[in-house]
């Protein structure tokens, strides 16, 4: 398995940043010295997590940080993305957990040592339990609370981290835990997603202000997943249901935040499921970014039907991924392209892209051609769209390593690093290999 780029590749310039990601909750273990937090809860609910597992140790990061940054290093990594864990920083009174964030001043200091360039991401979904108690994301003061988190973080961390994001995946935070009860919180109404949403929104642009005046030198901005929404047919109402789609779960999200306003969707909801928007709120939340992280892994095809005329067509095919997603490499492609026309744009930075799929280590080697050949097209992908002239700074692959996939459990691997969850044993997939080649063959 080789990975290559053509030799005059917008990628290879030296500033382009390659680098794997994580999150705090899929990785971290180490609860007991933490609050807990929502995914925690959710995990004690009967059926709703694939293989009734939970984060209480995941992949022992904090206790094996110092293995897992070796391994980025032999790697070779420019950049590392990760999550804090707001119940691990931040004590029910609102006042910092110096332990809390002694445990990541090692950490940055490890990644610092190691010659990796630390992206740090804010809220990756794991919502103190205190916080929800007393309304989580409908709740307006949650943003203020996640401000206050903010400017703890970046005071206490600040000088070690290169690039600050609010949030990862509002989208999912807020449609997946309060439209859809699938992920934590559990809610379901499609009023709770949207109100969630805003106040998600807000916490991103209250932050915002906090991470230039204390952070002034780091890139600062947000994280966001699309994918673009195609429709089943040639027939106008499934281009309109497509339309539609991509509004409330794409352009939700991209058009608040690079130009204060929700798409126009919005005048199609009933009263009582529109966020509530105070005055100042879009000012807020358009608040100017230094990047914009954007996440893809698929499209969706959409045809007309449902309750709000539009509905998923199932993906079909014989190679569908572990997740049941398709691969769509081209989706990318135009997916980078179609942001370029549609906003005025920041620098971009691919911050997840990957995929799952039933890996098994065999005589201590994991064969996984399937990912190595997923990498190569969506890295030609985003080599074709920085040609198109997107202006991109940034790849990073999800994930460094196997880890606890939500309500999927340990069930989905998406690691290019092998995880055995029994002994926590980390072995390099061949894709990691290749990986590496590729990284160290660069310069
Ligand atoms: O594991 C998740 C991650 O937490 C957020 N983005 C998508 C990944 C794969 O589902």
């Amino acid at each position: 398995m080789n990975l290559k780029l053509p030799k005059d590749s917008p990628l290879l310039a030296d500033d382009f940043l390659f680098g794997v990601a994580t999150s705090s909750f899929q990785i971290e273990g180490a609860a007991e010295s933490r609050l807990k937090c929502i995914w925690d809860t959710f995990c004690e609910q009967p059926g709703k997590i694939r293989d009734g597992s939970n984060g209480l140790v995941a992949c022992d990061h904090l206790d094996r940080w110092p293995e897992d940054v070796a391994l980025m290093k032999d790697m070779g990594v420019d950049a590392y993305r990760l999550s804090l864990s707001w119940p691990r920083i931040i004590r029910e009174d609102g006042s910092p957990n110096e332990a809390g964030l002694d445990v990541y001043r090692r950490l940055l200091d490890g990644l610092a040592g190691a010659g990796i360039r630390a992206f740090v991401t804010l809220y990756h979904w794991d919502l103190p339990q205190h916080l929800e108690d007393a309304g989580g994301w409908l709740r307006r003061d949650t943003s203020k609370r996640f401000t206050d988190y903010a400017d703890i973080a970046s005071r206490a961390l600040g000088d070690r981290v290169h690039s600050w994001a609010t949030l990862n995946e509002p989208w999912c935070a807020a449609h997946l835990g309060y439209g859809m009860g699938i992920h934590a919180p559990g809610l379901s109404g499609t009023q709770y997603g949207i109100k969630a949403a805003h106040h998600l929104l807000l916490a991103h642009g209250l932050a915002m202000p906090v991470l230039a005046d204390n952070c002034p030198n780091a890139l600062n901005g947000i994280v966001l997943n699309f994918s673009p929404c195609h429709p089943a047919g040639p027939e106008p109402e499934h281009a309109r249901a497509a339309r539609m789609a991509d509004d409330l779960y794409n352009q939700w999200y991209a058009r608040p935040v690079l130009c204060g306003e929700y798409p126009e969707v919005m005048e199609h909801l009933a009263a009582d499921e529109r966020p509530d928007i105070e005055a100042g709120d879009m000012a807020t939340i358009s608040h100017p970014i230094d990047f914009l992280g954007v996440n893809y892994y698929t499209r969706t095809v959409y045809r007309h039907g449902g309750e709000r005329g539009f509905e998923p067509v199932p993906p079909q095919g014989p190679h569908l991924t572990d997740m049941g997603w398709e691969v769509y490499p081209q989706g990318l492609e135009e997916l980078l392209v179609d942001l370029d026309s549609r906003y005025e744009l920041p620098p971009i930075l691919v911050t997840e892209n990957g995929i799952a799929l039933p890996d098994e280590r065999v005589d201590g080697i994991v064969n996984d051609p399937r990912r190595g050949q997923y990498i190569q097209q969506h890295l030609d992908a985003v080599d074709a769209a920085a040609r198109a002239g997107v202006d991109l700074r940034g790849y990073f692959h999800w994930s460094l390593m196997d880890n606890f996939e939500w309500a999927e459990g340990y069930t989905k691997r998406f690691g290019l690093v092998h995880v055995d969850f029994d002994t926590q044993e980390r072995t390099l997939k061949d894709s990691a290999k290749a990986w590496r080649a590729f990284l160290q063959g660069r310069r």
